[in-house]
């Protein structure tokens, strides 16, 4: 059957229900520019959706040249065809006309075209004279969750190998350093256990501070689909927003942001109250978990309601779907990572899993999610904070091993401490210890708190600014070199989603005017610096995509995240695949931990763990002590207040996030039509008590204010809960025409970070809001999700028919929930 829908207003497009063990049905989306006929393309070229963490497969069309539209690919395990309306629409920003073509340089104050040479030349010339002059350490590289694999193994080998700073670390500090650093506490290692098949046999789904809806759409049609299927999962929902998560969901949790940690010890508390346990498993699997039912004891439900203002039933009922289910499911996502105790928080989800023994088997298990398409890959090849492999930055022999294998001295590699977190490497420029900051694929002077701050570290004169952007960012604006990058469609590489599936995606169109892929400005930076291993050979010694991922494969093998078993034409033409796979597992691997046994053994474990309330790192003797037998291990955490809380000049506290139609700083879905229309200006929600209480009626404008800095922005009145005010974060000053900050989430959000995991806080802060007086309209906000306006009378978000989108499907039913 094929269907034709607005996908801006279906977001989620037609159901195809499916019971529980069965396999999830194919259906396939497509969406062609307008007048291109399907039979008039000249190429479907393999790639995999980069505006998210899901990895939907996808094929790229091509005519005459350029991108014509997308195609999801049925056979592909992930998304069995569907694409959503980001993945659908955004690829139209690869065309745009302000695309970067050629590298700039700062003359006089002023950005001016120029060459490759003098781009290069002029970055090559500053990093010999720091190098020589301060050394390594006045050097340091801030990259992204949203490059390839084989250009972060590029870069961590650069960085780390070559030059040998430890100022390496992506936007994934931003991201997903929290589910890397829940997943070394719990299982000593980096790694996702579960697989996106879980959806498929879960009878519980919980999501903790998770969006799904919004920010991993083909993942929340999948739950739809069980949904609407025969014996649905129950949905539990933990999330101070009415998302469309909280809407299907059996009990919605709404706590007041920042109390996590105590909602999660009241669950737990519940749950080993009614010895909901499985006291075998705990036994024979882990350690530690005497130490959390000391912890837990005080954590009632009648306390815990109290200090996240829910219901206390609510709350014994969310515990008690979770503690009787056969199959328990979780993710978790920013509204843990990105607020108050966040590792302690998302520690706690992989507690519930252990002390249930629900790991390692259909339904069961934990999905510490992603948001970036290759945050991932960051990770694994050590281009953010983390080393190489999941390697231990504290155990010389993962030392040793690094250094044999790019041939270098063992102590070039620098491990004398952590690798330096973002919020720090920023804090060194300010200070002046910094010198040079290469910044890639990442746009932080609106995507970092507290911008002000931000643009006064990144403009100063003594930092030498290096940005490789494809658009002239507000970053780009106060660089001292701008170079110009083919983005994907434009380059091959292969990159890796949340369930740790490994796609390719090959090389569609040329890129524009001199643009470069960011392996070959990486490679050419290497050569230009003349880098060599102890031979006198090139470092790093490979030259394209290719020959880069077959030297990660040497780097991965033995490790958690082995990819030996893997080549770009094994993941050409079926679905993607897996992770670990190697002669053992030359499938791949559907889940991890299924025999109990962990990575976590002392003198293989990524880290060593550190205490979930200090930071404070665990010495290896002490981890030794703790888990001698590689283990799965229970932390415990007490819940601590936010530092900053609602006070009596700023009332509220804040939140900020995502839409569904907008992709961070909007550089790509900014310039696609159907999803700029969608949302094209920022918006402040309000819950309709807090409203009535300000004298705000839909549509105001209003003035919010924090400690740091205020922005303008449309009421939008939703079912958030009271108390609480929602930014998104989206919306800087690119496509302004001027240089007023006052829409960015940013110049209200603090500079402080979780003590384990060092992401930043973008979601507990303080704020007050003031009415500034009536607004043309309703506010700019979608209709469509947790935005949607309390108010009927508002015209519903559509992209009518430029938004009109072929699904075909062997057997569907109608409607869109
Ligand atoms: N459409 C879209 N999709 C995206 C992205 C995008 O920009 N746009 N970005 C991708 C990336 S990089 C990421 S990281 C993911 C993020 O994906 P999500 O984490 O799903 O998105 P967010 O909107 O940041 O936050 C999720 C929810 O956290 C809730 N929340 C806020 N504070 C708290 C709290 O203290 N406790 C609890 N329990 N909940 C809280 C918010 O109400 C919000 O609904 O999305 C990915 N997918
Ligand atoms: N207040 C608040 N702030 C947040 C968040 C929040 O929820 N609230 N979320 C945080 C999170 S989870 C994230 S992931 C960050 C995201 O923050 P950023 O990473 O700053 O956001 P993006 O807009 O994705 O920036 C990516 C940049 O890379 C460029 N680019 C795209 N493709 C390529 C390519 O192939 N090569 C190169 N060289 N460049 C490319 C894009 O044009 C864009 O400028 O924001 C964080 N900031
Ligand atoms: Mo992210």
């Amino acid at each position: 059957m094929t269907a034709s829908r607005d996908r801006i207003a279906q977001p989620w497009g037609t159901r195809t229900p499916y019971a529980a063990g069965e396999q999830w049905p194919q259906r396939v989306d497509q969406f062609l520019a307008s007048g291109v006929e399907p039979d008039s393309v000249h190429r479907w070229v393999q790639s995999a959706s980069i505006l998210h963490s899901n990895g939907d497969a996808l094929d790229i069309a091509v005519k005459d040249g350029a991108i014509v539209g997308v195609r999801g690919r049925g056979v592909d395990r992930v998304n069995r065809g569907r694409l959503g309306p980001k993945d659908l629409f955004g690829w139209q920003a690869n065309g745009s006309q302000d695309r970067l073509t050629r590298p700039l340089i700062r003359v006089n104050g002023e950005l001016v075209e120029t060459d490759w040479d003098t781009a290069m030349d002029a970055i090559v010339a500053r990093s010999k004279e720091l190098l020589q002059e301060k050394g390594p350490s006045a050097i340091g590289f801030y990259t992204s969750g949203q490059l390839f694999l084989e250009e972060y193994y590029t870069l961590g080998v650069i960085a780390h190998g070559a030059i040998g700073t430890n100022h390496v670390d992506g936007n994934t500090r931003l991201c997903t350093a929290t589910a890397a650093e829940a997943l070394k506490e719990s299982f000593g290692c980096d790694g996702q256990p579960a697989s996106y098949t879980d959806v498929d046999h879960a009878d519980v789904i919980a999501l903790f501070g998770h969006n799904v809806a919004e920010t991993q759409s083909v993942l929340w049609s999948r739950m739809l689909d069980r949904l609407a299927g025969p014996n649905p999962p129950a949905i539990v929902c933990v999330d101070p927003r009415p998302t469309p998560v909280a809407e299907h969901a059996a009990v919605h949790l709404a706590p007041l942001p920042g109390t996590n940690v105590a909602l999660m010890n009241g669950l737990l508390h519940e749950i080993v109250e009614h010895d909901w346990i499985d006291r075998q498993w705990i036994e024979q699997h882990t350690v530690g978990f005497d130490e959390l039912r000391t912890q837990l004891a005080p954590y009632t439900p009648e306390k815990v309601a109290a200090i996240c203002d829910v219901p206390a039933a609510n709350l014994r009922e969310a515990a008690r779907l979770i503690g009787t289910a056969g199959r328990l499911l979780s993710t978790v996502l920013q509204g843990f990572y990105q607020s108050h105790q966040a590792t302690a928080a998302a520690v706690q989800v992989n507690n519930l899993h252990l002390i249930r023994g629900m790991l390692g088997k259909p339904g069961c298990g934990v999905l510490q999610m992603n948001g970036q398409p290759t945050a991932q890959n960051t990770r694994e090849c050590g281009a953010d904070g983390d080393l190489a492999g999941f390697r231990n930055w504290a155990n010389d022999s993962h030392i040793a091993e690094l250094a044999q294998l790019w041939n270098i001295d063992t102590a070039q590699i620098p491990h004398y401490g952590p690798p330096t977190h973002a919020m720090q490497m920023f804090r060194y420029a300010e200070q002046g210890s910094l010198k040079m900051l290469w910044v890639s694929a990442t746009n932080p002077a609106v995507s970092l708190p507290e911008l002000a701050r931000i643009r006064s570290i990144l403009s100063q004169d003594r930092l030498f600014l290096v940005v490789q952007d494809i658009f002239r960012t507000e970053t780009a604006e106060l660089a001292d070199v701008v170079l110009p990058a083919a983005t994907w469609g434009e380059k091959t590489g292969t990159f890796t989603n949340v369930d740790r599936t490994v796609h390719l995606s090959d090389k569609a169109v040329e890129p524009p005017g001199d643009a470069r892929p960011d392996l070959e400005i990486f490679l050419d930076y290497a050569r230009r610096m003349d880098f060599r291993d102890k031979d006198d050979n090139p470092l790093p010694p490979w030259h394209d995509a290719e020959s880069a991922f077959e030297a990660w494969k040497k780097c991965s093998a033995g490790r958690p995240c082995d990819y030996t078993g893997i080549t770009y034409d094994q993941l050409r033409g079926g679905s993607g695949i897996q992770w670990p796979c190697n002669a053992e597992h030359p499938g791949g691997t559907e889940r991890l931990y299924t025999d109990g046994q962990f990575f976590s053994s002392p003198d293989y474990c990524e880290a060593y763990g550190k205490d979930l309330v200090t930071g404070a790192p665990l010495e290896p003797t002490e981890y030794r002590a703790l888990n001698p037998d590689a283990k799965a291990i229970i932390k415990a955490a007490e819940y601590l207040p936010a530092h900053e809380r609602p006070s009596e000049r700023y009332p509220f506290a804040l939140i900020t996030g995502r839409t569904l139609y907008h992709f961070h700083t909007r550089t790509k879905t900014g310039r696609a039509p159907q999803l700029n229309a969608a949302a094209p200006r920022a918006w402040v929600e309000i819950s309709q008590q807090d409203a009535r209480a300000h004298g705000i009626e839909e549509g105001d404008v209003l003035q919010v204010s924090s400690p740091r800095g205020t922005l303008q922005a449309q009421a939008r009145v939703s079912g958030i809960r009271p108390g609480v005010l929602f930014v998104p974060f989206h919306y800087g000053y690119w496509d302004t025409g001027g240089d007023e900050h006052d829409r960015a989430a940013n110049e209200l959000t603090i500079t402080d970070w979780d003590p384990v995991s060092k992401q930043p806080i973008f979601k507990t802060a303080a704020a007050a809001v003031t009415r500034i007086g009536a607004g043309t309209g309703p506010a700019p906000a979608p209709t469509t999700a947790a935005s949607a306006p309390l108010a009927s009378a508002i015209t519903p978000t559509s992209g009518g028919a430029a938004a009109l989108v072929t699904e075909h499907s062997a057997a569907t039913s109608e409607g869109n929930r």
